[in-house]
């Protein structure tokens, strides 16, 4: 008690030389500032004036600096695509860079050695809805081709190249893709992958463009293809019909904000086949196939006046459109790469925490979540998302975390108790098991949040990404707890 007594003397003893100081600090505060007021009231009054918005700049500056530290850390704006196209260096030094973090980089490579394999030569692809006319119109102009025609819906399903030769005896190669809205999987996919590959698109249709159509222009402009917009069937509609849905048409395009020149935009007949009986002169009937006459000429002048407007730009534009794609690839294999490798990591972080808690003697006490398991839980989750978190901010974030999982462990606890009850004849030492199955879920949610929240944001932003793991907690406790609960019993065992 006498120690206490002492201890408390000491402390009174400081705070009043505590408080000592503070009047003296105040009084030569005073004083000097009442000091330069007088200065400079005598003075003129523009240093009077400046001295003052002096004053005012530097307490703003102060009070916007505490507001950035303490109050609030700005959300950075979700990654958007940057304006400025891609380069062949942009992307191959994505790729390199991926491909040294273990990701697989071979979709993306392919379309890159795709791309080189076709410098020499124009591609142009007859792209459409399902049977408007794609094969024919190529027959039409390659008439010794074998292109597949069917009167059934559906007959092209891979993508086939053609040569032709135009006027001026360029050599053009003509790709045939499957007609996109079939319902065989993955066609349409399939088409849209090679028009981007292509230098110019044919979109081919054979009435007023549908919903999806308009869907499929609109991404392939995206893409800036130069398009040719071709009516087939023409032979369907009178000369009045025809002038309408052209006008159609182009109204459309320009709808969707497209940059469509007006000849670009040509009505033809491919032709096709069709099936006739005939009926001989004794009476008997027979089927016959027969071709349609086919009207292509608009058409030709049509890529022809494209191919000498588009000049240089065509190869320079398909190639952008091809690192796209290929970017695209990479996108979608880093995030399959991180969604492995981040399971990996979340697993083992929570195996670890579920053994912790299986060899603690009175669980439910230490604090786990700060401990190193969750240290380098987050830092490798923030490495795998490209965040470089300051060490302070997986303080936080930690410690944030550990106040929610506080209110959590009840509920965690009642969840790894029901589903330990999945396993029969567990029977008492269901105890310190339910707590490790508990603290594993714990782990798990806090793991699964912190994807969420650093694929969302790209970055650690510790109250946001606390907030996140409270937000989701319950979910993530119900959907892990057989997993965890498995895993626990297997440690038991071992
Ligand atoms: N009336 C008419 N029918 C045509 C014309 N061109 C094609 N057809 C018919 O349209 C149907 C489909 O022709 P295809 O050339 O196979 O169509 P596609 O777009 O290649 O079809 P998919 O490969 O299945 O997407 C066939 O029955 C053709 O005979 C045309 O100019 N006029
Ligand atoms: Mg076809």
């Amino acid at each position: 008690m006498k120690l206490d007594r002492f201890i408390r003397i000491a402390i009174a003893i400081v705070v009043l030389l505590v408080f000592v100081i503070a009047i003296g600090a105040l009084l030569f505060i005073s004083e000097s500032a009442l000091n330069v007021w007088d200065r400079l009231n005598e003075g003129p009054q523009a240093l009077l004036i400046a001295y003052v918005g002096v004053l005012v700049l530097l307490a703003l500056a102060a009070l916007w600096l505490i507001w950035r530290l303490v109050v609030k850390r700005r959300i950075a704006p979700t990654p958007t695509a940057s304006a400025k196209p891609l380069t062949r260096d942009d992307i191959e030094s994505r790729m390199r860079e991926a491909e040294s973090a273990g990701v697989d980089v071979s979709e993306a490579q392919a379309e890159l050695k795709e791309l080189a394999s076709r410098k020499d030569s124009i591609h142009l692809c007859f792209f459409g809805e399902v049977s408007s006319g794609k094969s024919s119109l190529i027959k039409a102009l390659v008439p010794d081709a074998d292109v597949v025609v069917d009167v059934v819906g559906g007959s092209t399903d891979d993508v086939r190249h053609y040569r032709w030769r135009n006027d001026e005896g360029a050599e053009i190669l003509l790709t045939d893709v499957p007609g996109i809205g079939g319902t065989e999987a993955g066609l349409t996919e399939l088409a849209t992958t090679e028009a981007r590959r292509a230098s110019v698109v044919l979109f081919v249709c054979d009435s007023d463009l549908t919903r999806p159509e308009m869907e499929s222009v609109r991404a392939l402009l995206g893409f800036d293809k130069p398009l040719v917009l071709v009516l087939n069937k023409a032979d369907r509609f009178s000369a009045d019909e025809q002038a309408e849905l052209m006008h159609k048409l182009l109204e459309r395009i320009d709808a969707i904000g497209g940059k469509v020149e007006r000849d670009h935009v040509v009505a033809v007949t491919a032709g096709g086949e069709v099936d006739v009986i005939e009926r001989a002169a004794d009476g008997s009937e027979r089927q016959v196939r027969r071709t349609r006459p086919a009207d292509i000429g608009v058409l030709v002048v049509a890529i022809n006046r494209m191919l000498a407007d588009a000049g240089e730009s065509l190869d320079t534009r398909r190639e952008r459109a091809v690192f796209q794609m290929a970017a695209a690839r990479l996108a979608e294999a880093e995030q399959a790469y991180r969604a492995q490798r981040s399971e990996q990591i979340i697993r083992s972080a929570t195996r670890k925490a579920v053994i912790g808690a299986l060899a603690a003697i009175s669980p439910g006490t230490d604090i786990l979540i700060q401990g190193y398991v969750g240290t380098s839980m987050t830092r490798a989750l923030c490495r795998l998302y490209g965040a470089a978190p300051r060490d302070l901010d997986v303080e936080e974030f930690l410690s944030l975390s550990q106040s929610r999982v506080g209110k959590a462990l009840p509920l965690s606890l009642a969840v790894a108790g029901n589903g330990l009850k999945a396993f029969p004849g567990l029977g008492t030492v269901a105890g310190g098991l339910a707590h490790a199955v508990a603290y594993g879920l714990l782990f798990d949610a806090l793991g699964r949040s912190l994807v969420q929240t650093l694929s969302r944001h790209g970055e650690l932003l510790p109250d946001v990404a606390a907030k996140e793991f409270e937000e989701g907690i319950s979910e993530y406790l119900e959907a892990g707890v057989g997993r965890i609960a498995r895993m626990a019993l297997e440690e038991k065992k071992g």
